[in-house]
């Protein structure tokens, strides 16, 4: 991974990156203080629009020819490429008359407008996208002849991210599961791996998804909460539907809200059929493995980001991007004989409700995915960009799961309707990088102009062309397997019938800070609801699972506790489903780095750097904007101010002696209480608020000079676990990093301390 974040948070605005502000923004042009009167060179590249029969789906593939693009020239026009001197004012018969319905700019403009928007996803209606490479290992050879998975083959990929429930607009670090797609631009046609940041799925049978999906949803007669699980039809579904249990935990867990979308971990859910050239096959589960490991908020921390910056993951995935702290997943599978059965250790391999842990299967790396661009426009690629996971390619096939089979119906249906009609496939971020000659034809928004006379087969006329693959050569040509001969039935399996064996292993792999939040997360939403009767049926529910876990969420509720109806299941536990424990690497880490005018600027200049030297990302907060030192011959920029920066944008914070205690920019030691600043021998409240939220996140502290002063004031006790006070700014950051490592300090949780939740 390149060093790249000191590039974008130069301060020139230079080559090296803009003056200020959010690391990642590309200085590409100075803003004009007046509106300019002339057209300055040419515009900023833009995704080209060309003929579906040449364009590259995302501009990626090098194409020759000329690359018409979305817009050209520097004059406004029409679409219809008229130019056009105003825009500003309506025609009308005179300057106080009526206006003139012989208006043509007035109406395309209005008209165009008004049909801006199309439906959101049904769900994930939520989300951010970025291109990337996929590089095969050749790992995966000896079970699939797909192309991509040879070693060092490299595909384009678009990958978009999401939360579930929400509306487009709503808020990035809700509870939630979040949707992880995954689009390989393959030679041999594109291949989608639809999947989550969760493994398993609230159902069995796809015929459940529209009540799963109306009981999350707002309630139909208000349409209130958004983007929550924590109301009354949530929990009365889950309660009744017991088989959502597993998958219910883990949204309770930490894994409902992710760090970042860079710290999560993906899955393909379902197992899907591996065939090699020899038309062996395997049973596979897909996993994605964050290079950074896998990391979560605290529920306090994900509700407060809410308010203050709803785009938190977005932005963060956006600035990883651009400040080139390019994120990266390593693709795995875990491997199954293909047994008539299908299952392994006694696990149903078609239920997807349930996982086979890793230390029965290890994931086995095949693959390595770089996100290394942001989309150029969020509505062409993000918005349009159309996943199905029955696009597959060859030597990647389905297996039974009934759910899976439910879904590669509803992805093409909902596509019709959410980019209004079937010719979707030909939106550049859809395009497929391998050559298209299908015999679909017409149909709303058509763009290509097919050639020939016969769009059928077998034909004549056009000298029979297209012609079919070899028998060996194509996709979706089905190993022949044996079906079971059976009545009708509309029954599940008594192999899906366990619904509580998997949920107490999970419970059983947590840490007791694990275990803590959730317990404090069913607490939080079954206290939002008001149905006393669903919170009595999930008591029930959580009976089953563990008597602590019930025990204690009802103490929350001030419910009694149920006792289970029968022995508790047998359940092993699996340590890799834990989070903590671990040591990652710190890359994009932010640090807050808080300062006034009485800090030492060399201290600050030097921090600064130290943290972009470590490839993560300082931001300096300080009482007003500007720069501190500017009288040292090497100002530091300011990149928030105490009324701008709260404790939830930083994973650490350090203090450069105890700012907020009244020194102005140049030292002076005398502003005003009531002026933003505290008086002399206070610290601004805003301050003390940083660092005690920080310090009740369980976030590293730190700070030099005479911070220990703040840090008492803040109850940050200097003799706590991961509070560094040091003489040495550097040597501070340092211990401070290696605190980042592990996330949290966790120590400060009271279930880690010995104290119970
Ligand atoms: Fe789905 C979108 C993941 C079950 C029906 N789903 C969608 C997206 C993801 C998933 C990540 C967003 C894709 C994007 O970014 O555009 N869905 C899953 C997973 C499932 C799952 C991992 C279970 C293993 N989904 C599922 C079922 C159904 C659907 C059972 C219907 C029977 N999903 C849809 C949909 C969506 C969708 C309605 C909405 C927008 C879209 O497809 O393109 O068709």
């Amino acid at each position: 991974m390149k060093n790249l974040v000191g590039k974008v948070t130069g301060e020139d605005g230079g080559e090296d990156g803009p003056p200020e502000g959010i690391p990642g923004r590309p200085g590409t042009r100075p803003a004009q203080v007046e509106e300019p009167v002339e057209p300055h060179g040419p515009l900023p590249p833009k995704p080209d629009q060309r003929s579906p029969g040449l364009r590259s789906a995302t501009g990626r593939t090098p194409q020759d020819g000329p690359r018409p693009r979305a817009q050209g020239g520097d004059r406004l026009t029409t679409a219809q490429g008229v130019r056009l001197p105003d825009t500003d004012h309506s025609l009308k018969a005179g300057p106080r008359g009526p206006v003139l319905l012989q208006d043509h700019h007035l109406r395309e403009k209005i008209t165009h407008f008004d049909h801006e928007r199309i439906p959101e996803r049904v769900v994930h209606a939520r989300g951010a996208a970025a291109h990337g490479v996929f590089r095969g290992y050749g790992t995966a050879a000896s079970v699939t002849k797909a192309a991509f998975l040879r070693k060092d083959v490299e595909t384009p990929v678009f990958v978009r991210f999401s939360t579930v429930l929400g509306s487009r607009g709503s808020a990035d670090t809700v509870r939630d599961t979040r949707g992880f797609a995954t689009k390989f631009y393959t030679s041999e046609g594109t291949f989608d791996l639809v999947g989550n940041n969760i493994p398993v799925f609230f159902i069995q049978d796809a015929i459940k998804f529209p009540d799963i999906i109306h009981a999350g949803k707002p309630h139909p007669d208000r349409e209130i909460p958004q983007a929550q699980s924590a109301h009354d039809t949530f929990w009365d579904f889950v309660s009744l539907h017991t088989e959502a249990t597993f998958h219910t935990m883990w949204n309770m867990s930490d894994r409902g809200v992710p760090r970042s979308y860079r710290m999560m971990e993906g899955f393909g859910v379902h197992t899907f059929r591996l065939v090699d050239d020899a038309g062996r096959t395997t049973l596979v589960k897909f996993h994605w493995k964050p290079k950074l490991g896998v990391h979560s908020l605290t529920w306090e921390e994900a509700q407060l980001i809410n308010g203050i910056d709803p785009d938190f993951h977005r932005r963060d995935l956006a600035d990883a991007i651009e400040s080139g702290a390019h994120p990266q997943w390593e693709l795995g599978i875990q491997a199954f004989p293909d047994t008539p059965e299908q299952t392994f250790e006694g696990i149903d391999l078609l239920d997807p409700t349930k996982v086979v842990p890793e230390e029965l299967a290890p994931v086995q790396p095949i693959g390595l995915l770089t996100l290394d661009a942001n989309p150029t426009n969020y509505f062409a690629e993000t918005e349009q960009v159309a996943f199905h996971p029955g696009h597959l390619v060859p030597g990647i096939d389905i297996t039974d799961d009934p759910l899976l089979a439910g879904r590669l119906f509803s992805y093409l249906d909902t596509q019709i309707s959410r980019l209004g009609g079937p010719n979707f496939a030909q939106i550049p971020v859809n395009r497929p990088h391998a050559p298209v000659n299908d015999m679909l034809r017409d149909g709303m928004h058509q763009t290509a102009v097919h050639t020939g006379t016969a769009p059928y087969r077998p034909n004549s006329l056009d000298g029979g062309c297209p012609f079919t693959a070899g028998a060996d050569a194509g996709g979706y040509v089905e190993v022949p397997r044996e079906i079971p001969v059976s009545a009708k039935v509309r029954e599940a399996p008594a192999s899906f019938a366990d619904h509580t064996g998997q949920p107490r292993m999970f419970w059983l792999s947590l840490t007791p800070v694990e275990r803590e939040h959730l317990i404090a997360a069913y607490t939080f939403e079954l206290g939002k609801c008001y149905e006393q009767a669903v919170k009595e049926r999930t008591l029930r529910v959580l009976a089953d699972i563990d008597p602590e876990l019930c025990e204690k969420v009802a103490q929350g509720l001030g419910l009694p506790a149920p006792q289970p109806s029968g022995p508790l299941p047998e359940a092993v536990p699996s340590p890799a489903l834990s989070q903590v424990g671990k040591e990652w690497p710190v890359q994009g880490r932010i640090i807050g780095i808080v300062a006034d005018g009485g800090s030492d600027p060399d201290a600050v200049r030097s921090v600064r750097q130290a943290v972009l030297d470590a490839d993560m990302v300082p931001l300096v907060v300080a009482p007003a904007g500007g720069v501190l030192g500017a009288d040292s011959g090497d100002p530091v920029t300011v990149q928030r101010t105490f009324a701008t920066a709260r404790s939830v944008e930083f994973d650490a914070i350090l203090l450069a002696g105890t700012p907020g205690s009244g020194a102005d920019a140049h030292g002076a030691r005398d502003a005003k209480a009531g002026d933003g600043t505290a008086g002399p021998g206070t610290v601004d409240p805003r301050v003390l608020l940083m660092l005690a939220e920080a310090y009740r996140h369980a976030k590293p502290v730190g700070g030099w000079a005479d911070a220990e002063r703040a840090l008492v004031a803040a109850a940050c006790p200097p003799a706590a676990p991961g509070v560094v006070v040091g003489t040495s700014a550097t040597a501070v950051l340092e211990e401070v990093t290696g605190l980042l490592a592990r996330h949290r300090v966790w120590e400060r949780f009271p279930a880690a301390a010995g104290a119970g939740p």
